[in-house]
């Protein structure tokens, strides 16, 4: 039986149809949209320390202001992501218990401190640009709910890529002291940013199977490569170097070639020992514990709801 179902999931995949909760699904693709979807939604509240960070020392009210909500928007694409991952059957909570436990993953440029001011504009235009990048085919990926909370999601990502260009501009075109803040944040920042896509093609062990499935639309190496094209030419518009000797336009591929990735330093990250790996997973866990009391007494409010009609 199982056969004549991954057939009808098969044809629907090939005929652009999206997967819904209910449909039949093969349990890998299940899996692997779990895996996925929660390493994202755990990026989305992880992601919120390094600029959080910067909150109090925003160096003006309007700054802080939109600071404050595009940490926000982040706690709010963790829950759409978490709401997703619990169609396929999988609580937050139980998602929330594997992050802490250091067995799920979120993407290795969180593991990155937030030295300078500039840096909140380093992560808006480079951080954001590249997962809007990462993101914009995953709106056409063929599970239904992933792909619709991926619509609104990159919406809210291009303001903050926008507000961290602006911030960049300001700098740039400010003091000295303030351009070389900038031009530092931006070398700080450029490398981890392109490490986000994930490892080369040859060495993506479930980008051939997530292509077949249409989880996937482009190859890491590919929107890496597409993520690079695109900063060439704003760098030059913010008066900012990035910080790759072998970057140069390649007239016959009509793409930049760019110096090698330290992949060494990736995979030291993804095992833990990038330079915030700790201090990450140590505040996330703080902050759930010092959380229950808002889950215990939304608990307690929604019983007491319920209870009272039948009184
Ligand atoms: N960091 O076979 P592949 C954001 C893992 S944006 C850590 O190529 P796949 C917005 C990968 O999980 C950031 N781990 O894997 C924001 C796998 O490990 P596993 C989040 C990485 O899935 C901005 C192994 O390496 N965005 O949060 C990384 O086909 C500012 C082999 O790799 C998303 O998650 C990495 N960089 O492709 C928030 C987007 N790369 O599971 C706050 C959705 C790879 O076997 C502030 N995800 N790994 O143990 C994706 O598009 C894909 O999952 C990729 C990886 C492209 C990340």
């Amino acid at each position: 039986a199982d056969e004549a179902l991954e057939a009808v999931f098969d044809a629907a995949v090939a005929a652009e149809e999206r997967i819904e909760p209910r449909d039949w699904m093969p349990d890998a693709y299940r899996a692997s949209l779990v895996r996925q979807m929660a390493q994202h939604a755990h990026s989305e509240i992880i992601g919120m320390q390094p600029e959080a960070n910067w909150i109090t020392r925003a160096p003006s009210l309007r700054r802080k202001a939109i600071l404050m909500a595009k940490v926000q928007d982040e706690a709010g694409h963790g829950l759409y992501l978490y709401s997703a991952a619990e169609t396929l059957g999988t609580g937050r909570e139980e998602l929330l218990d594997k992050l802490h436990a250091g067995r799920q993953r979120y993407s290795s440029i969180f593991n990155y401190p937030t030295l300078t001011w500039a840096d909140v504009g380093a992560i808006g235009w480079l951080v954001d640009g590249a997962a809007i990048t990462n993101q914009v085919p995953l709106c056409r990926c063929s599970y239904g709910p992933y792909a619709r909370a991926m619509v609104r999601i990159c919406k809210e990502e291009s303001f903050h890529q926008r507000q961290g260009y602006e911030l960049l501009l300001a700098l740039s075109r400010g003091t000295p002291a303030q351009h070389e803040m900038a031009q530092d944040a931006v070398n700080r920042w450029w490398w981890p940013s392109l490490m986000m896509f994930g490892p080369p093609d040859d060495a993506s062990a479930h980008s051939a199977q997530s292509m077949t499935w249409k989880i996937k639309r482009h190859s890491n190496d590919e929107l890496r490569q597409r993520f690079v094209d695109i900063c060439v030419p704003q760098a030059e518009s913010l008066g900012l170097t990035l910080p790759d000797p072998d970057l140069r336009w390649n007239e016959e591929r009509g793409q930049h070639d760019f110096g090698a990735i330290d992949w060494q330093e990736f995979h030291e990250v993804l095992k833990g020992n990038g330079p915030c790996n700790e201090q990450r997973l140590t505040q996330r866990r703080r902050a759930h514990e010092e959380g229950a009391w808002v889950r215990d007494a939304a608990v307690a409010y929604a019983q007491k709801h319920t209870a009272k009609p039948g009184q």
